[in-house]
């Protein structure tokens, strides 16, 4: 069974960073075909969906089903994944948390145009700290009423809102690293739920995709100083130009190694370049490189 899954440029494109975790953090993975578009302006996305044959579509993210079903709404994706996998916890199945969660996930995907407009999602840099101007400041503190509601009544042991991580927080992860963007820390429910998001391995491989081979957009992001990046740190490694590796196959593909990287002192090969530096970004954030290390 596989769904073909539409979405943006991994650096800036906020719904799509939802859409592919909620295929990555529920096991399938395998089961989705992913197709990166380029749109330069939010205009070029109809042209380019349209060029798909798509046309109707008209948003990023779009799935579309085994059957055809065209999904071009984060929560319809949402909803079908869940009702197509009913052994897989997309909601929590504890009911008083699952109607809190599905409470939250709603007015995330409705509301906060404020923090939509005025603070774009940006992975590939960090801005320094930005005063919220009033209206953000009322999204923010809503979110911080809402997380914090979520944490009472559902109790969770994790950092995760309503119990393990569930839709909901598929759902508000792009908050979460647009809020981390632009050093938002006074809040603590949302320091600590923000923090939660960027140390996310999903997360994490999702930005080392995006550095890899994204083109920056300028118009996409904020004309403020860049600050370094707010997630974890990340172990440094680089691209080298030759072998030999310590590998003889790519630990994604299994296909022969042609393209290189060094960490800490030893080498390490991969199928193409993009798998290479992919590693490179975030060495931690990828499973079947760490069993090679
Ligand atoms: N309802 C959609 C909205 C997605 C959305 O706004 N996507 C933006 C990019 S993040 C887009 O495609 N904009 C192009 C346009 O509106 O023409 C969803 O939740 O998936």
């Amino acid at each position: 069974m596989t769904y073909q899954l539409y979405i943006g440029n991994r650096l800036y494109f906020s719904w799509s960073i939802a859409a592919y975790l909620m295929f990555e953090k529920f096991g399938l993975s395998a089961e989705v075909q992913t197709t990166v578009l380029r749109p330069e302006t939010e205009a070029d996305v109809r042209r380019m969906m349209a060029e798909h044959g798509l046309g109707h579509a008209r948003t990023l993210p779009t799935a579309i089903t085994p059957e055809g079903a065209v999904l071009n709404d984060s929560m319809a994706i949402a909803e079908e994944l869940a009702s197509r996998n009913p052994d897989i916890a997309f909601w929590p199945t504890d009911p008083l948390a699952r109607g809190t969660a599905r409470a939250l996930a709603n007015e995330m995907h409705s509301s906060f145009g404020g923090l939509r407009s005025h603070w774009p999602v940006n992975l590939r840099t960090s801005n320094v700290a930005q005063t919220p101007p009033p209206e953000i400041d009322a999204e923010l503190d809503r979110l911080e009423v809402l997380w914090t509601h979520a944490r009472t009544v559902c109790a969770p042991e994790g950092p995760w809102l309503c119990g393990a991580y569930s839709l909901v927080d598929a759902i508000f992860a792009p908050m979460a690293v647009r809020l981390a963007g632009y050093d938002f820390h006074t809040r603590p429910t949302t320091k600590a739920y923000v923090e939660a998001h960027l140390a996310d391995p999903a997360l994490r491989r999702w930005r080392a995709m995006g550095l890899a081979n994204e083109p920056r957009l300028a118009k996409f992001e904020l004309d403020a100083p860049e600050a370094p990046w707010r997630g974890p740190a990340v172990r440094a490694a680089q691209a080298v130009e030759a072998g030999p590796s310590e590998n003889d196959s790519c630990p994604y593909s299994g296909r022969p190694v042609t393209h290189f990287m060094e960490m800490e002192g030893r080498v390490f090969g991969f199928c193409n370049a993009f798998c290479r530096d992919k590693t490179v970004n975030d060495p931690e954030a990828w499973p079947k490189f760490m069993a090679l290390v």
